[in-house]
């Protein structure tokens, strides 16, 4: 039993230097807006991952023998939104600078904000697709530019281009800057009148991919540990269709899981978490 390592792996498949994947604890739920409680997370994935299968059922192969290393969690709601930003930043520049693939465990979406800037300075011709139920374009939330709710905001200003899927929650003024700057968003309703909306997606993406999964773009009724459960959302097997196929098609160059709140005594939405992490970790290698 060793809970502070992902997937409970230890020895040489831990190892730092040896290792493809790190696996990057983030804690933070200072600026969630509705329940606290996203911060605990990052432990609570971890623990649960242990009971997974090293094996992949559904793509035939151990994943984890390219190694994957566990950072130690960093954050605090001590931490501005900006010093989180920041060292969430820079931590990534350096492990990205010592080769590794990054994979980020929020937390609240917030933390993505750093993690995607950093992808983007390391690879040319980069988009992100957004697995989300929020659409997350407000420029501005309770006085923050950092916010959870300003995420895909922040992605537009830096020049990336993005796919948001799952996305059914926003505002009228999100919607009217979603039609004015043609973002591509996959709404439930879309995906529905689309039989091939995954292919369809993964020809619009860059070579290089980010991908950001907030939990809360699958179904409530699947993931009902999240910060601001909305109904309609995605089941888990169209995710994962949408990563493996983004896996083999793109390179998939950073991705990360947040908005999980753990609930005590369930631990469906952790365990799903972690699973995704893993496909996420196996669909990097596809
Ligand atoms: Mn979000």
């Amino acid at each position: 039993m060793n809970k502070d390592n992902f997937l409970g792996l230890d020895g040489d498949f831990t190892d730092f230097e040896k290792s493809k994947f790190v696996v990057f604890p983030i804690s933070y739920d200072k600026t969630a807006s509705f329940l606290k409680g996203t911060a605990q997370a990052p432990k609570r994935i971890i623990e649960v991952s242990e009971q997974l299968e090293l094996f992949d059922e559904q793509l035939a192969e151990e994943f984890y023998r390219c190694g994957i290393h566990t950072h130690k969690q960093i954050g605090s709601n001590n931490l501005t939104p900006e010093e989180l930003f920041d060292e969430v930043y820079r931590t990534a520049k350096k492990l990205s600078s010592q080769n590794k693939t990054i994979l980020g465990l929020g937390g609240e979406h917030s933390v993505s904000i750093g993690l995607i800037k950093c992808a983007n300075e390391n690879h040319k011709n980069m988009s992100v697709l957004q697995i989300d139920a929020h659409a997350d374009l407000r420029d501005e939330y309770e006085d923050s530019k950092l916010s959870h709710a300003c995420v895909m905001k922040r992605v537009f200003d830096m020049g990336i281009p993005a796919i948001g899927v799952g996305i059914r929650s926003f505002d009228k003024a999100q919607y009217e800057f979603m039609q004015q700057n043609n973002l591509d968003i996959y709404t439930p309703w879309r995906i529905g009148e689309s039989p091939n909306w995954i292919d369809e997606i993964v020809s619009k993406l860059s070579d290089n991919v980010y991908i950001t999964l907030d939990i809360d773009g699958l179904d409530c009724s699947v993931v009902p540990g999240t910060g601001t459960p909305e109904p309609g959302g995605l089941g888990y097997q169209q995710v994962v269709d949408l990563i493996i196929k983004i896996g083999r098609t793109k390179k998939i160059v950073g991705a990360d899981i947040v908005e999980v709140m753990p609930i005590t005594a369930s631990h469906t939405s952790e365990f799903i978490a972690a699973r995704l992490a893993y496909k996420l970790i196996a669909a990097m290698q596809l």
